[in-house]
């Protein structure tokens, strides 16, 4: 495989809106982030992805921008944007963007002009299409809740939106929209940032001409997901994009891609690849019901090792997965994949260790590397997401009481993972002087940086850890680089595999259960590299590993 320069980092999840507070006004800002880049250095961080921080009036959080070419104000100026950039450079951090061009915002003045003459050019920038019988021109839904179309005023004329009506979809299919895009990439290029991470990307392609789908639910509307599988061609518009703008600076990209097929990965992320990356959220997917959040099926332990060990299996020899256990669209990784009850630190540790030294480029999403859990909000007017708000009615639809139906969100809410970070236990946990945008955790006294800073033994302390083993020049190569072999596979509730180098073996084992698990050694091992308690009980030939023990080794 060729190196890339990207190969051996790390790279770390910023959600500004909920990272740090300087102004006072309840809202994570850049000088924020700005403010914080030496901790994320100390914390053994390459590169940052900064969620959207473009102008927006922020119907999905930033996820629906007015202008690409401006920062908004709530989180500062474009001045406070090039010195982020600058001191990330000094301190030889990468940044990355948040690249979401499926759609814009309806009060882009793209789509205000196409409101005003959808038959004219702008028209064309957006999907607009006459009604059928009186009603929207075909039965697909939004990822959001209802019919993915939406009329224009008392005309007959409706435009399409697969996500929130102020989120109109771009129509890639005209090239004056593709360069426009693509000269936008490039101008943030030229500033010197690193590359992008590209939002719902697979949804640019539509199957044309729009048509009905037999109804999935009884509002007789259709997943839209339905209608992307039938599409075909999205890798022209990925390549002609990479070639336009990405390949010439020799950019990092990582794309947001759901239920890649095995054969579909070369064109993702082999050595043509249209993208560097793309993240694995099989685990994220697994489970998931198509009637809502309040039907998914929890994922437990061997299920999550099997997630991972068929990505791994998928991914190798054509290229890098990149591996999460959480982001702004998630629930926190130690709440739901760590069984009830069990979410020890260790069990944090384990967790995190398991992934991180997957092959892969590991990311960290803010409040991970202290050990964030999910919220406990006691009500639905706590939340602010508009996904939760509307997989809330789903459940209320389909029988669930209101305090069921505040069951599912708690377990799967994005506002899970958009609370403020929690720097510290004073008030608002060091986030805001003034009243935060959404409510801090409550756990925040007990679980903050701050506290953690102090205790070696503390979640942080082994995050800072695990990153400088892979970091480890002696060992780098084959963190990076060396075949993933799965391990003890027969045994439950344990996930263990090599990570294969040309002068060493590295085994990475946890036990995933509260009770002891006596281990079987293939050979007498060299050196624990990692251990996330003080000591090891072992006899030379085989291991005790303590409930939720995770060990590396050196053979
Ligand atoms: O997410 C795309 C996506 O498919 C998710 O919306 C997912 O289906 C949803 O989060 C489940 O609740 C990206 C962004 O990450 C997300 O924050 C945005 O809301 C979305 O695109 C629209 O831009
Ligand atoms: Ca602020």
């Amino acid at each position: 495989m060729k190196k890339q320069w990207w190969h051996d980092k790390v790279a770390y999840q910023i959600y500004p809106k909920s990272f740090l507070d300087t102004n006072g006004d309840g809202i994570g800002d850049l000088r924020g982030v700005i403010s914080k880049l030496d901790y994320l250095k100390e914390l053994g961080i390459d590169i940052i992805w900064l969620s959207p921080i473009y102008q927006s009036p922020f119907a999905d959080q930033g996820y629906d921008i007015s202008n690409y070419y401006e920062i908004d104000p709530r989180f500062g100026t474009m001045e406070d944007l090039q010195e982020l950039i600058d001191e990330a450079k000094k301190r030889n951090l990468y940044v990355l963007l948040d690249l979401v061009v499926n759609h814009c915002s309806d009060e882009h003045e793209w789509f205000q002009k196409a409101l005003k003459d959808p038959n004219g050019e702008y028209g064309d920038y957006f999907y607009i299409r006459e009604g059928k019988d009186g009603k929207e021109p075909s039965n697909i839904r939004s990822y959001f809740g209802g019919n993915a179309w939406e009329q224009i005023g008392d005309t007959g004329l409706y435009y399409l939106h697969l996500f929130h009506k102020k989120q109109p979809d771009l129509n890639w299919e005209n090239p004056v929209v593709r360069k426009k895009i693509y000269d936008m990439i490039n101008w943030w290029l030229k500033k010197g940032i690193a590359g992008f991470r590209i939002d719902a990307i697979m949804n640019i392609k539509k199957a044309l001409p729009f048509h009905d789908y037999e109804p999935d639910r009884e509002d007789g509307l259709a997943d839209c997901r339905l209608m992307l599988k039938e599409n075909k061609g999205v890798m022209d518009f990925l390549k002609e994009m990479r070639n336009a703008t990405f390949q010439k600076y020799d950019a990092f990209t990582v794309g947001e891609v759901f239920n890649e097929k095995k054969e579909e990965l070369c064109d993702f992320i082999g050595e043509d690849g249209c993208f560097s990356s793309i993240f694995d959220f099989s685990q994220t997917v697994f489970g998931a019901s198509e009637k809502g959040w309040y039907d998914n099926r929890p994922v437990t332990p061997d299920d999550y090792r099997k997630c991972c060990f068929d990505s791994q299996e998928r991914a190798e020899g054509i290229g890098f997965l990149s591996n999460i256990i959480e982001n702004h669209d998630e629930p926190r990784g130690v709440s739901r994949y760590i069984p009830e009850g069990e979410c020890s630190d260790a069990a944090k540790k384990m967790l995190a260790a398991l992934y991180f030294l997957l092959k892969g480029m590991p990311f960290i999403y803010q409040g991970q590397e202290i050990g964030m859990e999910n919220v406990s909000f006691e009500s639905i007017d706590q939340y602010d997401d508009i996904s939760t708000l509307e997989e809330y009615q789903v459940a209320m639809e389909n029988g669930l009481s209101k305090e069921q139906a505040l069951e599912a969100v708690k377990r799967y809410s994005r506002d899970n993972a958009r609370v403020p970070f929690q720097w510290d236990d004073s008030e608002n946990a060091g986030f805001t002087t003034g009243t935060a945008w959404l409510p801090v955790s409550k756990d925040y006294p007990s679980i903050n940086l701050h506290h953690q800073s102090a205790d070696p033994d503390s979640v942080f302390h082994f995050y800072k850890k695990l990153i400088a083993l892979r970091k480890n020049e002696e060992y780098k190569d084959t963190f990076v680089y060396g075949q993933l072999t799965p391990a003890y596979l027969e045994m439950e509730r344990l996930m263990a595999y090599y990570r294969n180098g040309v002068h060493e073996r590295i085994l990475v084992i946890g036990n995933y259960k509260m009770e002891e698990q006596e281990i079987d050694l293939e050979e007498p091992y060299r050196i624990i590299l990692l251990n996330n308690y003080k000591t090891v009980r072992e006899d030379g030939k085989k291991l005790f590993l303590k409930g939720y023990q995770v060990l590396v080794l050196l053979f």
